[in-house]
Parts: structure tokens; C-alpha cells; sequence
């Protein structure tokens, strides 16, 4: 939620020259997140980072609150509490350290005493913070005798339990979700995989989990709409109450016979947080099934036109072809512009061939159209996976694809959870997924627009350098909400330049004293994402804050 990018001018403007007053990086995360325990109490919101154009000297206690409100980040800045709150201890918090803070001038070897006789221990102290000092109890006093200890020796400004943080994240409660086999929405590191090589789906479940709205066709085996995960997020036709097109027997009956194609709808669709199986990138949508694979897995081009044809000319927004050919077909592609022309988003497989489809190509990823989005697979240790096939000009990205669990069609309460389940097949169901939740948050943009969007979004990764045309794996929270960066360009007049994703209004605030902001603008970002903005007022100290509508 926090963008990394915070920079400081001199206080003397005449001076002009630029100069990193506050380092604010890695210090304001920290505090960001011990703060977003402390949501109980929210301030104020805003989404932002902050430019400092003083070199910030604290003659008080700093607080960074942080906590969630919609696709909001509080920051708040509030005075120091000279003694810890009546409540203090009802948050959870660390049973064997306090922090404290030295009152002003104090002689240090009354404080070392008091530590002494105690049993306590300084473990770090932070001259940088007043001296701060984190303090270890000894094994058996409570965390509010402590306190009270310390705050009767007249020597601290305050003492004050160590709460508990968390990253903020919408975690649902499905089993496989919370057991951490769903290592591809958040990886933890859990099973040998690398911590954070997943698409940030808790974070972004901040900020929506529903696209109801949206109708992706999963043009595949079937779906077994039946399923207790799937059902309440089955597309229905409202003439026959089927939930799509069976082109293998050319009916309405578009149950699953083979298992992938309710694997595909799993990853994108399963039902979240319902306390069952698995969660689907998108908590709520509309899954039409498509069936243009046969028992076996096969099929055709005809059959596979048949269904992109029902899809178009039902309301699909989305389409995810988990399948490919090694055949170009006029044909396909004239039914695949056809939904380019309606502004259906077109999701592909890459291909499990392990090849550069550049130099071997497979359809309908290599069709040179600009609404198919083609997509690789990853692993759980951010690597391409195995049999992937890649491609610098034809692939666009990667998603997570191996080490599999999803919905399953042998029965309605069966999941498939396999260490061997892995393809593009199950990477491109991410992808669409994402485009689901996107196409629900930005619904009057274009599909170009949606599919800059999420190539602007993905994590660059070694890995995938030169594979793909982003070099990149699918970062969904950055899909839905991409960072919001400030970049100084000039000290005088004061300029900055404000990345926060297109089209996207932003305030820019300014305060002298981080407790009181005015708003001095409001820009909108053009199509590439970003705004100037000149400050010419003089002022001895001041800071900047992007805040973005959410
Ligand atoms: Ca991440
Ligand atoms: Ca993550
Ligand atoms: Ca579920």
C-alpha cells in the first residue's frame, strides 16, 4: 500500500540542493505497521508518501498510524502520551519487552540502575529517536508492573507496552487458504517457497474482492457448476437457466467430463471466505462455462469458435482459454477480433512445451491482437516453470502455475491438491481473475487501457527477464491500486513528479509540522500515470503527501 519513494529539500530554499533529510524508507514502514495493529482508532486517511522539503527535527514523540479503509492508508501523526494509556494493555502485545522513552537530560546511569535492579535489559536503543530503548523483562514480571515501574521512577517521558503488528490484508477463511496451500495469493515462504513470490492477494482483497458484475467464460472442459465453491458464482442464461454452451454435443449441457476446466474456475472463482475449500482471486463473479474440450481434453478450432461466439454474444467480458494449438487459424482470429471489437479481454495459456513461442508458436497466444493477454507460469519460488513456455514478444507476463489446488469435478465437496497439478492452464486463470476484479474497479476503461494497467503492475523478476514481454509475474494488489510515488525534480521552484497509475485524481497536501495539512491541489494523472507538480510558495518547512482517491 506504501510507496517507497520519500525525498527532502533544504530548508534554506535558497540553498536549493537536494538532499535525503529523512530517511523515511524503511523507518516508516516500520512504524506504519506497528501502527496498523492499532486500527481501533484510525485519525486520518489517506493513501500517500510523503516529500519532506525540511530536515525534520522531533521534539516529540512520533506516531505513524496506519490502518485500512477501503484502498485508504492512515497516517497520522499525534503528540506523545506521557503515560500509557488506561487502555493500553488491552491490545495485544509482547509479554517480554516494553519500549521506553528517557525523559530530556536525564542523567542515563539513574536509568541504567533502575534497569538493573529490575532484572531488565536494554536490547537496542535508538539515539536517532531520543534515545528510544526497547526494553527485555525479566522472566516473570507482567508487562503492566513494568510499566508502572517505570513510569513511577520519574525517569521516562512514558513507557509503553510492544504491540503486536501485522501487515494489513483481507485473509478469508477457507481451508486451503489459511492452511497455506495457496501459496500463489500469499506466500509466506511456507513448503520451500520464497516469501512474497505470490500475486499479494490478501493486500489487494483490501481493497476489493467482488467484480458480481463481471462474466468471465472459461472456455475449457466444462465447470461442474454444482460444486460447493463454484455454484453461487455460476453465470446463469436467463433463457434456459443453463450456465453456457456444450460445442462438443452442441447443447446447453456444460457440465465438466475431464477435471480442467473446474480447475480453471477454481483459481479464478471459487466462492471466498465461505469457509470452504479454496478462494478464487475474484470472491464473487459470473463463471460461464464454454465447453469446447472433450473428455480427453481435446478439441477443435470449430469447436473452440462456437464458444468464443457464445461468449461474445452473451455478455462475456472476460475470456480464459486455458488450451492452445500449434495450428494458426484465420479463423480463430477473425472470432478473437471480433471480441476485440466488443471489448472482451481475451486470457490465454502460454503453452506447456517448455519453448520460446516466439521461434515456435502456439495460438491463440502469438495472434497479433491486442486483447489477448498470454501468460506463462511461475513457481512458488518465483522461478518459470518448467515446461513453460516463454516468449519476449508473445508472452506477457507470468503467473503462478505449479504446485496446484483447486475445485475439482468428481464430486462437489472434492479439491484437487497436488504438488504435480501445475501448467499455464492454471497460471492464465490468475490473470484472468485479476481482470475480473479490474474490469469491476475501472469499468469505463478500455481493454487496452485494463491490459496497460496490468502489465504496468507485475513484479519484475530475474527469472522472467527476456521471457516475457513485462519480465514480470502478476502482482495483483498492484493491479487494483498501483503504488503512489513522489520523485523531486527541481528545488527551486519546488517540483515533483506524482506516479500513481492512470487517470487517477490525486490531492496533494502540504504541512509544516505533519500534524496539520492543507490541500493545495488536485491533479488528475494522464493516460502514462503521472502529474508535475510546482510549489511556489516560500516556506521554511514543508511537506508533500499525494493522496489518491480510492
Ligand atoms: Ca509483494
Ligand atoms: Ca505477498
Ligand atoms: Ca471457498
Amino acid at each position: 500500500m506504501i510507496g517507497g519513494c520519500e525525498c527532502a529539500q533544504s530548508a534554506s530554499r535558497s540553498g536549493g540542493r537536494w538532499h535525503r533529510e529523512w530517511p523515511f524508507s524503511g523507518f516508516a514502514i516500520n512504524l506504519l505497521l506497528r501502527l496498523g495493529f492499532a486500527t481501533a482508532a484510525p485519525h486520518f486517511q489517506c493513501e500517500s508518501n510523503l516529500v519532506a522539503a525540511t530536515p525534520l527535527r522531533f521534539n516529540r514523540t512520533m506516531r505513524i498510524h496506519r490502518a485500512i479503509a477501503g484502498s485508504f492508508v492512515v497516517l497520522c501523526l499525534s503528540l506523545p502520551a506521557a503515560t500509557a494509556q488506561p487502555d493500553a494493555l488491552k491490545a495485544p502485545h509482547r509479554a517480554d519487552r516494553i519500549l521506553v522513552m528517557p525523559k530530556v537530560d536525564q542523567d542515563t546511569g539513574e536509568l541504567n540502575r533502575l534497569h538493573a535492579r529490575g532484572g531488565s535489559k536494554v536490547l537496542k536503543s535508538f539515539p536517532g529517536i531520543r534515545g528510544l530503548q526497547v526494553i527485555q523483562l525479566p522472566t516473570g514480571e507482567s508487562v503492566a508492573g513494568a510499566l508502572a515501574r517505570y513510569e513511577q521512577s520519574g525517569l521516562v517521558e512514558f513507557a509503553e507496552p510492544d504491540y503486536e503488528i501485522h501487515a494489513a490484508a483481507t485473509f478469508p477463511n477457507d481451508l486451503y487458504f489459511t492452511n497455506g496451500t495457496l501459496w500463489a495469493l500469499n506466500n509466506t515462504g511456507q513448503s520451500g517457497g520464497t516469501p512474497d513470490a505470490d500475486i499479494d492477494a490478501p493486500e489487494a482483497w483490501d481493497i476489493r474482492t467482488s467484480a458480481s458484475n463481471i462474466v468471465v467464460a472459461v472456455l475449457d472442459t466444462g465447470i461442474r457448476a454444482t460444486h460447493e465453491d463454484l455454484a453461487a458464482n455460476m453465470w446463469t442464461n436467463v433463457l434456459d437457466g443453463s450456465h453456457g454452451w456444450n460445442a462438443i454435443a452442441t447443447n446447453n449441457s456444460s457440465g465438466d467430463d475431464q477435471g480442467h476446466g473446474t480447475l480453471v474456475a477454481g483459481v479464478l472463482g471459487a466462492v471466498g471466505n465461505n469457509g470452504k475449500g479454496v478462494a478464487g482471486v475474484a470472491w464473487q463473479v459470473q463463471i460461464m462455462s464454454g465447453k469446447c474440450l472433450d473428455g480427453s481434453g481435446n478439441g477443435s478450432d470449430s469447436t473452440l469458435i462456437d464458444c468464443i461466439e457464445y461468449a461474445r454474444t452473451n455478455g462475456a467480458h472476460i475470456i480464459n482459454a486455458s488450451l492452445d494449438s500449434a495450428g494458426y487459424s484465420a479463423a480463430v482470429s477473425n472470432a478473437i477480433v471480433a471480441c476485440r471489437n466488443a471489448g472482451i479481454l481475451f486470457v490465454a495459456s502460454a503453452g506447456n512445451n517448455g519453448a520460446d513461442i516466439d521461434i515456435i508458436p502456439r495460438y491463440p497466444s502469438c495472434y497479433d491482437i491486442d486483447n489477448i493477454v498470454s501468460v506463462a507460469a511461475s513457481t512458488r519460488t518465483d522461478a518459470l516453470w518448467s515446461s513453460s513456455n516463454y516468449g519476449a514478444t508473445n508472452v506477457d507476463l507470468a503467473a503462478p502455475g505449479a504446485q496446484m489446488c483447486s475445485t475439482f469435478f468428481i464430486n462437489d465437496t472434492f479439491y484437487l491438491n497436488s504438488t504435480s497439478l501445475a501448467g499455464t492452464s492454471m497460471a492464465a486463470p490468475y490473470v484472468a481473475g485479476t481482470l475480473a476484479l479490474m474490469k469491476a474497479k475501472f469499468p469505463t476503461e478500455a481493454h487496452q487501457q485494463i491490459i496497460a494497467r496490468l502489465l504496468a503492475a507485475t513484479d519484475p523478476l530475474p527469472s522472467l527477464a527476456g521471457k516475457c514481454v513485462t519480465g514480470g509475474r502478476l502482482n495483483l494488489r498492484k493491479a487494483l491500486s498501483p503504488d503512489i510515488r513522489l520523485t523531486p525534480l527541481a528545488a527551486s521552484p519546488f517540483q515533483f513528479s506524482v506516479a500513481a497509475g492512470p487517470c487517477r485524481q490525486c490531492v496533494i497536501e502540504t504541512s509544516t509540522n505533519l500534524l496539520n495539512w492543507t490541500a493545495v491541489a488536485t491533479n488528475t494523472t494522464s493516460t502514462n500515470g503521472t502529474f508535475l507538480f510546482t510549489n511556489n510558495l516560500v516556506a521554511p518547512a514543508q511537506f508533500f503527501r499525494a493522496a489518491a482517491a480510492p
